[in-house]
């Protein structure tokens, strides 16, 4: 009697329509769903981020159950839990002596070398399918790629507007602009504030969930208090609703705004869904595009929502694959500082920086100008060390996994690939930040002050670094003109830049809580 068919499930595969479900049948079939200590601890993610993960896989199981499916569910807490995705399925193949295993490719590179050896590991035949959820398969991307020695977002980005046919009418793009991104960089007006949106209250699961990671995880970052994420697809789906319904209209006009205390503002806060399988990302696109069809939405948010969907997702996710395993090595400017104590503790006179600090800790969310043009933009011109980086941002954020975090981190904000990802540094005085947001007015320091006490550190940081890389970015086209004005300055002028920038360097305290600490060191 040949076996059932195996279908192991990881905790970003919550969908009924992963293809290593679809076209399985029910009574044939054996769904495996594994909560591994390895998972949970190869770095110590925040709290929220292993409660999401444990809630959402649990409810995911139920809804496979009520759906008639069978559900091998094994809880961290199992007395017998092998601690392992490869030790549990050795565990489940003894169980149920499948004749084949059929999984989709795992989103990270750490767990698909071990899963490239299940099929020598393992009595019966293994099927490693590509994981389809993703509008570009990796070989179309490493085919774009070939041959190029910058990867810019934008063309790609035009490659899947044409292959999904989103925001084209033929072979015209909607409006007569590929990107309205210009219309798309209002500061924040006095007293701006968003709908508030729909915040799911953890049900029994979900709290069994919680009592679980404060037991077991309790020496991992972040807290537990404001979980609201949602943890179904239904509850996805009604916070996407609620996005449509009504924050997308300003979603555009404020994407890169920042005001302290309104964590959310008009994004969508859809990426742990998204990132989790419980939505799908051509879905939200197409409902993106029917707002702006139906005059419900404007023609620069829907363009930007799209945008962030199916050019920068896609695009890292393309990124990541091509790139690795150097990209998580890859350090081209050297930086050699360790990451500041007050990442974790957020305690730092610099208001911008506490309140994402603070939102990262509350809410295992910070929004994406916020990581871009605060949290790395200070860890750019600080020089601190990308593998320090990494850590912190793939153990903070909900929605982090290394496919997306690491492109992000490493090239997009760091520069660390040298310009493959960024024409650019994303390297920002603290004009910009008093530009775009309400922090200033709170700081203890200006940021119209250059140099010497109260002086903003962005304002003698950024000369620093320009000054540290003059030898790599003069020659930049899009940022090389800025050397012109550092000349004129005059040598005085440049010593204080630079003995402020040191000064305060040196009153920086290095990181002790090994909160990120990764198994591997
Ligand atoms: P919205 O602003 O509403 O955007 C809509 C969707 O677009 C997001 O849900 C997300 O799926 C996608 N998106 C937007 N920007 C990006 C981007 N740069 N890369 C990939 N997808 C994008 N996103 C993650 O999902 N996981 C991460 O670990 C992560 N790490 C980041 C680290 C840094 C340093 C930076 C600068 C960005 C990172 N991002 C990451 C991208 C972005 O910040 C988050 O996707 C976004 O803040 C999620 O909130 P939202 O759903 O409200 O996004
Ligand atoms: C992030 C995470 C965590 C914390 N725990 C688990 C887990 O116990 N079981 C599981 O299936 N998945 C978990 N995940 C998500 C996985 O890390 C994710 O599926 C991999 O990134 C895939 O490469
Ligand atoms: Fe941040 Fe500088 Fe503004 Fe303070 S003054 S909030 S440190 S940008």
């Amino acid at each position: 009697m040949p076996g059932p068919v195996l279908v192991p499930i990881l905790g970003d595969q919550l969908s009924r329509q992963i293809a290593s479900i679809r076209g399985c049948a029910k009574d044939d079939t054996i769904i495996l769903m594994m909560e591994v200590w390895d998972e949970a601890t190869y770095v110590k993610h925040h709290k929220q981020k292993i409660a999401l993960i444990f809630s959402a896989m649990r409810h995911f199981a139920d809804e496979l159950r009520e759906a008639g499916w069978t559900v091998d569910y094994v809880k961290l807490d199992d007395k017998d839990n092998a601690g392992s995705f490869t030790g549990e399925l050795a565990r489940a193949v003894e169980d149920h002596a499948p004749r084949l295993i059929r999984v989709v490719e795992a989103g990270e590179w750490r767990v698909r070398q071990d899963m490239e050896q299940w099929p020598d590991k393992f009595p019966c035949d293994v099927q490693i399918l590509r994981d389809d959820r993703f509008i570009c398969p990796q070989p179309e991307f490493d085919e774009w790629a070939e041959g190029r020695t910058e990867l810019r977002m934008e063309f790609f980005y035009r490659e899947m507007r044409r292959k999904t046919g989103l925001l084209m009418d033929g072979n015209r793009h909607e409006g007569g602009e590929w990107n309205y991104d210009s219309e798309n960089r209002q500061p924040p007006k006095e007293g701006l504030a968003a709908p508030e949106r729909p915040k799911f209250e953890p049900d029994q699961i979900t709290q069994q969930v919680i009592e679980l990671v404060e037991d077991r995880f309790r020496d991992h970052f972040g807290s537990l208090e404001k979980f609201e994420w949602p943890v179904t697809r239904e509850e996805a789906e009604d916070a996407a609703d609620a996005f449509f319904a009504e924050r997308i209209e300003c979603f555009g006009p404020y994407q890169d705004a920042m005001v302290a205390g309104e964590d959310d503002l008009f994004h969508s806060m859809l990426s742990t869904s998204l990132n989790l399988g419980l939505l799908d990302p051509l879905d939200l696109c197409h409902r993106a595009e029917q707002a702006y069809r139906d005059g419900k939405a404007p023609l620069n948010s829907v363009e930007g929502f799209i945008r962030q969907i199916i050019g920068w997702r896609e695009y890292v996710r393309g990124f990541y694959w091509n790139q690795m395993p150097h990209l998580q090595t890859a350090n081209e400017l050297n930086a050699q500082r360790g990451l500041p104590e007050f990442y974790w503790t957020g305690e730092t006179d610099m208001a911008c920086l506490a309140d994402c600090i603070r939102s990262t800790r509350d809410n295992a969310h910070a929004h994406h100008i916020q990581r871009l043009m605060v949290l790395g933009n200070f860890a750019l011109l600080a020089g601190i060390i990308p593998r320090d980086v990494q850590d912190w941002f793939l153990v903070v954020y909900a929605d982090a996994y290394e496919w997306v975090e690491l492109p992000n981190v490493s090239a997009m904000i760091l520069y660390a690939d040298g310009g493959k990802l960024a024409s650019k540094p994303y390297a920002a005085s603290g004009n910009y930040i008093n530009k775009m947001s309400n922090y200033c007015a709170g700081c203890a320091y200006s940021p119209t002050k250059k140099t010497g006490d109260g002086a903003c550190p962005f304002n003698p940081l950024y000369w620093h670094f320009m000054h540290r890389h003059r030898d790599r970015l003069e020659k930049n086209r899009r940022i090389g003109r800025i050397y012109a004005n550092w000349d004129r300055m005059g040598s005085e002028k440049q010593r204080d830049y630079l003995r402020s920038a040191d000064r305060f360097l040196d009153t920086l305290t290095q990181a002790r809580s090994g909160w990120a600490r990764r198994k591997d060191g």
